[in-house]
Protein backbone atom coordinates (compact mmCIF):
# COMPACT_ATOMS: atom_id res chain seq x y z
CA UNK A 1 0.00 0.00 0.00
CA UNK A 2 1.16 3.44 -0.71
CA UNK A 3 0.53 6.21 1.60
CA UNK A 4 -0.03 9.66 -0.28
CA UNK A 5 0.63 12.29 0.93
CA UNK A 6 -2.68 14.56 0.32
CA UNK A 7 -3.03 18.10 1.46
CA UNK A 8 -4.87 18.78 5.24
CA UNK A 9 -6.69 21.99 6.43
CA UNK A 10 -4.07 21.18 9.59
CA UNK A 11 -1.29 20.65 7.54
CA UNK A 12 -1.78 23.71 5.86
CA UNK A 13 -2.84 25.98 8.95
CA UNK A 14 -0.04 24.41 11.19
CA UNK A 15 2.73 25.42 8.39
CA UNK A 16 1.66 28.86 8.12
CA UNK A 17 1.27 28.98 11.96
CA UNK A 18 5.27 28.27 12.45
CA UNK A 19 6.36 30.04 9.51
CA UNK A 20 4.43 33.34 10.86
CA UNK A 21 5.36 32.52 14.49
CA UNK A 22 9.45 31.74 13.07
CA UNK A 23 9.08 35.80 11.93
CA UNK A 24 8.56 36.95 15.17
CA UNK A 25 6.86 40.35 15.13
CA UNK A 26 6.68 43.68 17.18
CA UNK A 27 4.25 47.09 17.65
CA UNK A 28 5.19 50.54 18.99
CA UNK A 29 1.93 50.56 20.56
CA UNK A 30 1.24 52.48 23.59
CA UNK A 31 -0.74 51.29 26.74
CA UNK A 32 -3.39 53.95 26.19
CA UNK A 33 -3.69 52.90 22.46
CA UNK A 34 -4.03 49.41 23.57
CA UNK A 35 -6.54 50.45 26.03
CA UNK A 36 -8.42 52.19 23.92
CA UNK A 37 -8.90 49.35 20.84
CA UNK A 38 -9.10 46.75 23.32
CA UNK A 39 -11.84 48.63 25.22
CA UNK A 40 -13.92 49.24 21.86
CA UNK A 41 -13.23 45.83 20.81
CA UNK A 42 -14.88 44.49 24.04
CA UNK A 43 -17.70 46.99 24.10
CA UNK A 44 -18.71 45.46 20.62
CA UNK A 45 -18.82 42.28 22.02
CA UNK A 46 -20.63 43.02 25.19
CA UNK A 47 -23.40 44.70 22.73
CA UNK A 48 -23.86 41.61 20.43
CA UNK A 49 -24.28 39.55 23.10
CA UNK A 50 -26.80 41.33 24.76
CA UNK A 51 -28.55 41.86 21.37
CA UNK A 52 -28.58 38.21 19.93
CA UNK A 53 -29.19 36.83 23.47
CA UNK A 54 -26.12 34.53 23.29
CA UNK A 55 -26.83 31.05 24.85
CA UNK A 56 -24.74 29.28 27.11
CA UNK A 57 -24.65 26.42 24.48
CA UNK A 58 -23.45 29.13 22.04
CA UNK A 59 -20.73 30.78 24.11
CA UNK A 60 -19.13 27.00 25.10
CA UNK A 61 -19.04 26.07 21.14
CA UNK A 62 -17.14 29.55 20.50
CA UNK A 63 -14.55 28.58 22.97
CA UNK A 64 -14.46 25.02 21.44
CA UNK A 65 -14.38 26.68 17.91
CA UNK A 66 -11.91 29.28 19.04
CA UNK A 67 -9.33 25.98 20.94
CA UNK A 68 -9.55 24.09 17.53
CA UNK A 69 -8.52 27.52 15.34
CA UNK A 70 -5.54 27.19 17.40
CA UNK A 71 -4.93 23.59 17.33
CA UNK A 72 -5.88 23.32 13.71
CA UNK A 73 -3.28 26.46 12.89
CA UNK A 74 -6.08 28.42 11.35
CA UNK A 75 -5.52 31.60 13.22
CA UNK A 76 -3.45 32.73 9.75
CA UNK A 77 -5.90 31.80 7.53
CA UNK A 78 -9.33 32.91 9.92
CA UNK A 79 -7.77 36.32 10.34
CA UNK A 80 -6.35 37.15 6.86
CA UNK A 81 -9.33 36.18 5.29
CA UNK A 82 -11.93 38.21 7.62
CA UNK A 83 -9.90 40.95 9.28
CA UNK A 84 -6.61 41.96 7.35
CA UNK A 85 -8.66 43.18 4.11
CA UNK A 86 -9.82 45.98 6.37
CA UNK A 87 -6.01 46.55 8.10
CA UNK A 88 -4.73 46.79 4.10
CA UNK A 89 -7.56 49.71 3.32
CA UNK A 90 -6.86 51.88 6.41
CA UNK A 91 -3.39 51.38 5.61
CA UNK A 92 -3.21 52.26 2.43
CA UNK A 93 -4.84 55.62 1.36
CA UNK A 94 -2.11 57.55 1.41
CA UNK A 95 -0.30 56.15 -1.69
CA UNK A 96 -1.33 57.38 -4.91
CA UNK A 97 1.06 53.93 -7.01
CA UNK A 98 -0.51 50.97 -7.70
CA UNK A 99 -3.31 49.38 -5.11
CA UNK A 100 -2.22 46.99 -2.64
CA UNK A 101 -4.43 43.81 -1.50
CA UNK A 102 -4.04 41.44 1.12
CA UNK A 103 -0.89 39.36 2.13
CA UNK A 104 -2.69 35.83 3.22
CA UNK A 105 -1.03 33.38 5.04
CA UNK A 106 1.58 31.92 2.15
CA UNK A 107 3.99 33.86 1.38
CA UNK A 108 7.41 32.40 2.07
CA UNK A 109 10.40 34.78 1.89
CA UNK A 110 13.77 33.77 0.06
CA UNK A 111 12.17 32.00 -3.25
CA UNK A 112 14.63 31.32 -5.88
CA UNK A 113 16.04 34.41 -7.87
CA UNK A 114 15.28 34.80 -11.30
CA UNK A 115 16.06 37.14 -14.59
CA UNK A 116 13.88 39.59 -15.84
CA UNK A 117 12.68 37.15 -18.43
CA UNK A 118 11.83 34.02 -17.05
CA UNK A 119 9.33 30.98 -16.17
CA UNK A 120 8.82 29.88 -12.41
CA UNK A 121 9.64 26.46 -11.39
CA UNK A 122 6.62 24.38 -11.80
CA UNK A 123 6.18 20.05 -12.67
CA UNK A 124 5.33 18.66 -15.88
CA UNK A 125 1.52 18.58 -14.72
CA UNK A 126 1.72 22.32 -14.33
CA UNK A 127 3.27 22.84 -17.51
CA UNK A 128 0.71 20.80 -19.31
CA UNK A 129 -2.02 23.78 -18.62
CA UNK A 130 -2.17 26.82 -20.92
CA UNK A 131 1.08 29.04 -19.87
CA UNK A 132 0.00 32.58 -18.59
CA UNK A 133 2.73 35.18 -19.61
CA UNK A 134 2.72 38.38 -17.27
CA UNK A 135 5.07 41.42 -18.71
CA UNK A 136 5.26 44.52 -17.93
CA UNK A 137 7.48 47.54 -15.97
CA UNK A 138 8.20 48.40 -12.43
CA UNK A 139 8.17 52.19 -12.33
CA UNK A 140 8.23 55.76 -10.26
CA UNK A 141 5.23 57.46 -9.61
CA UNK A 142 6.30 59.37 -12.58
CA UNK A 143 6.26 55.94 -15.04
CA UNK A 144 10.45 55.74 -14.86
CA UNK A 145 11.66 52.67 -15.19
CA UNK A 146 13.10 50.89 -11.72
CA UNK A 147 15.98 48.73 -13.23
CA UNK A 148 17.11 45.67 -10.26
CA UNK A 149 13.15 46.21 -9.20
CA UNK A 150 12.12 42.58 -6.73
CA UNK A 151 9.18 41.07 -7.80
CA UNK A 152 7.95 38.18 -5.50
CA UNK A 153 5.13 36.24 -7.17
CA UNK A 154 3.39 33.60 -5.63
CA UNK A 155 0.29 31.11 -6.58
CA UNK A 156 -1.97 28.22 -6.33
CA UNK A 157 -1.84 25.32 -8.51
CA UNK A 158 -4.21 24.61 -11.56
CA UNK A 159 -5.66 22.68 -8.29
CA UNK A 160 -5.84 25.77 -5.58
CA UNK A 161 -2.79 24.06 -3.99
CA UNK A 162 0.21 26.46 -2.47
CA UNK A 163 3.82 25.09 -2.20
CA UNK A 164 5.20 24.63 1.16
CA UNK A 165 1.37 24.35 2.29
CA UNK A 166 0.53 20.95 0.59
CA UNK A 167 2.84 18.18 0.92
CA UNK A 168 2.99 16.81 -2.35
CA UNK A 169 4.21 19.66 -3.90
CA UNK A 170 7.95 20.57 -4.73
CA UNK A 171 9.31 23.26 -2.26
CA UNK A 172 9.12 26.58 -4.38
CA UNK A 173 6.19 25.32 -6.97
CA UNK A 174 4.75 28.74 -8.56
CA UNK A 175 7.16 30.62 -6.59
CA UNK A 176 10.10 33.02 -7.58
CA UNK A 177 11.99 36.38 -6.81
CA UNK A 178 12.25 37.90 -10.60
CA UNK A 179 14.75 41.28 -10.66
CA UNK A 180 13.31 43.33 -12.95
CA UNK A 181 15.79 44.71 -16.39
CA UNK A 182 17.89 47.45 -16.62
CA UNK A 183 14.35 49.39 -17.70
CA UNK A 184 12.85 48.20 -15.01
CA UNK A 185 10.90 45.31 -17.63
CA UNK A 186 9.95 41.95 -16.95
CA UNK A 187 8.09 38.95 -18.42
CA UNK A 188 7.07 36.26 -15.86
CA UNK A 189 5.72 32.84 -17.39
CA UNK A 190 3.58 30.30 -15.30
CA UNK A 191 0.13 28.95 -15.57
CA UNK A 192 -3.07 30.47 -14.06
CA UNK A 193 -4.04 29.16 -10.55
CA UNK A 194 -7.59 27.77 -10.27
CA UNK A 195 -10.02 29.68 -7.27
CA UNK A 196 -8.70 28.64 -4.46
CA UNK A 197 -11.12 27.28 -1.66
CA UNK A 198 -10.71 27.46 2.04
CA UNK A 199 -10.00 24.06 3.54
CA UNK A 200 -13.62 22.62 4.31
CA UNK A 201 -11.93 19.88 6.54
CA UNK A 202 -10.97 22.59 9.52
CA UNK A 203 -12.40 24.73 11.86
CA UNK A 204 -12.35 27.91 9.45
CA UNK A 205 -14.12 26.18 6.77
CA UNK A 206 -17.05 24.05 9.02
CA UNK A 207 -17.77 27.81 10.14
CA UNK A 208 -18.14 29.20 6.79
CA UNK A 209 -20.44 25.73 6.10
CA UNK A 210 -22.67 26.13 9.45
CA UNK A 211 -23.12 30.02 8.52
CA UNK A 212 -24.24 28.92 4.97
CA UNK A 213 -21.72 31.10 3.07
CA UNK A 214 -19.22 30.02 0.26
CA UNK A 215 -15.38 29.17 1.07
CA UNK A 216 -14.32 30.27 -2.10
CA UNK A 217 -11.81 33.06 -3.40
CA UNK A 218 -11.30 33.93 -7.09
CA UNK A 219 -8.23 32.73 -8.79
CA UNK A 220 -5.01 35.16 -8.13
CA UNK A 221 -1.71 35.51 -8.66
CA UNK A 222 0.06 37.24 -5.24
CA UNK A 223 2.88 39.97 -5.55
CA UNK A 224 5.47 41.77 -3.41
CA UNK A 225 7.31 44.87 -5.65
CA UNK A 226 10.59 46.66 -3.67
CA UNK A 227 12.85 48.75 -4.88
CA UNK A 228 15.45 50.53 -2.75
CA UNK A 229 13.80 53.93 -1.55
CA UNK A 230 10.38 53.10 -2.30
CA UNK A 231 7.22 51.90 -0.15
CA UNK A 232 6.93 47.87 -0.75
CA UNK A 233 3.34 47.21 -2.83
CA UNK A 234 2.21 43.35 -1.41
CA UNK A 235 -1.05 43.14 -3.76
CA UNK A 236 -2.60 40.23 -5.46
CA UNK A 237 -3.74 40.38 -9.62
CA UNK A 238 -7.13 38.46 -10.74
CA UNK A 239 -8.84 37.36 -13.98
CA UNK A 240 -12.00 39.41 -15.30
CA UNK A 241 -15.17 37.62 -15.26
CA UNK A 242 -13.47 34.53 -13.50
CA UNK A 243 -15.55 32.50 -10.86
CA UNK A 244 -16.08 34.58 -7.68
CA UNK A 245 -14.63 37.38 -8.78
CA UNK A 246 -17.72 39.12 -7.18
CA UNK A 247 -17.95 37.10 -4.09
CA UNK A 248 -14.32 37.08 -3.04
CA UNK A 249 -15.00 35.19 0.89
CA UNK A 250 -11.84 37.65 1.77
CA UNK A 251 -12.80 41.02 0.49
CA UNK A 252 -9.73 41.31 -1.41
CA UNK A 253 -10.73 42.37 -4.81
CA UNK A 254 -10.60 45.66 -6.22
CA UNK A 255 -11.24 46.78 -10.25
CA UNK A 256 -7.51 48.22 -10.64
CA UNK A 257 -6.34 44.83 -9.80
CA UNK A 258 -8.01 42.80 -12.86
CA UNK A 259 -5.83 40.82 -15.64
CA UNK A 260 -7.77 40.19 -18.66
CA UNK A 261 -5.64 37.97 -20.63
CA UNK A 262 -5.23 37.45 -24.47
CA UNK A 263 -4.27 34.16 -26.24
CA UNK A 264 -1.69 34.87 -28.71
CA UNK A 265 -1.03 33.21 -31.95
CA UNK A 266 1.20 30.62 -29.78
CA UNK A 267 -1.24 29.27 -27.69
CA UNK A 268 -0.33 30.97 -24.88
CA UNK A 269 -2.58 33.55 -22.66
CA UNK A 270 -0.17 37.10 -22.56
CA UNK A 271 -1.38 40.01 -20.03
CA UNK A 272 0.55 43.57 -19.42
CA UNK A 273 0.64 44.70 -15.98
CA UNK A 274 2.48 47.88 -14.79
CA UNK A 275 3.29 48.55 -10.44
CA UNK A 276 4.08 51.77 -9.86
CA UNK A 277 5.55 52.57 -6.55
CA UNK A 278 5.36 55.20 -3.85
CA UNK A 279 8.13 56.73 -2.60
CA UNK A 280 9.20 55.40 0.92
C1 LIG B 1 -5.33 32.45 0.20
O1 LIG B 1 -4.75 31.93 -0.90
C2 LIG B 1 -5.35 33.78 0.31
O2 LIG B 1 -4.77 34.48 -0.67
C3 LIG B 1 -5.94 34.39 1.40
C4 LIG B 1 -5.95 35.84 1.51
C5 LIG B 1 -6.51 33.63 2.38
C6 LIG B 1 -6.50 32.28 2.27
C7 LIG B 1 -5.91 31.69 1.19
FE1 LIG C 1 -3.81 33.23 -2.05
Amino acid sequence: MTTIDSPTAVGSGNAATDKFKGARFTADTSPERLSAIATEALAGLSALIHRHAVTYPEYRVLKQWLIEVGEGGEWPLLLDVFVEHDIEEVNSTRFRGTKGSIEGPYYVPGAPELPAQCTLPMRDEDRAHTALVLRGRVTDLDGAGLGGAIIELWHADDEGYYSQFAPHLPEWNLRGTIVTDSEGRYEITTIQPAPYQIPTDGPTGQFIEGAGWHPWRPAHLHLRVTSPGKQPIITQLYFAGGDWIDDDVATATKPELLLDPRLDDTGRKVVSYDFALDPE
